[in-house]
């Protein structure tokens, strides 16, 4: 069963997004993925959310770029989480998705992450942080995800 719903704004952002798919995959975490814009296809974004709801999604990400509102425009159709994650452009760096994901108005909240892989893969983690809440054995992965991060930076031996 999918808990997680991907959306992203453009087939095109499908690149950054690979890196928070590939943890929901490395977690065994079920997730739906679905390209739907905030601006093109704001009707069946808004059904979409609504259908995700009633087959058991708990999270959602969105990932968009340029004036991305569409993190935002999910977190308006439900009061289920969403985390946005803010692509890279190519006029700006990534700056305007950054800036139009996290700066939502008070009121409807967005947990963005950082521009581009990095904030996809936080993405994913995060996602399952949320589901970890209730979920021992989610949990339980999760701490020996962070127990092999801890190892690889202790067992660096510098040559200087
Ligand atoms: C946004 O515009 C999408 O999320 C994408 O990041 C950006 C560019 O979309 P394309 O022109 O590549 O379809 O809506």
């Amino acid at each position: 069963m999918s808990k997680v719903a991907i959306i992203m704004g453009s087939q095109s952002d499908l690149e950054t997004v690979q890196a928070g798919i590939d943890v929901l995959k490395e977690f065994k975490v079920g997730f739906d993925v679905k390209v739907l814009s905030a601006h093109r296809t704001p009707r069946e974004l808004a059904a979409y959310v609504a259908a995700a709801q009633k087959k058991g999604v708990k999270v959602f990400i969105a990932a968009a770029g340029g004036s991305a509102a569409l993190a935002g425009v999910i977190a308006s159709h439900t009061v289920l989480p969403v985390i946005g994650i803010p692509v890279e452009t190519r006029s700006l760096g990534g700056m305007d998705s950054l800036l139009s994901t996290v700066q939502m108005p008070a009121g409807i909240p967005v947990a963005c992450m950082a521009i581009g892989s990095a904030g996809a893969k936080n993405a994913g983690l995060f996602a399952v942080e949320m589901l970890a809440a209730f979920d021992a054995r989610l949990a339980g992965k999760l701490a020996k995800y962070r127990g092999k991060m801890r190892a690889k930076i202790t067992g660096i031996k510098l040559k200087v």
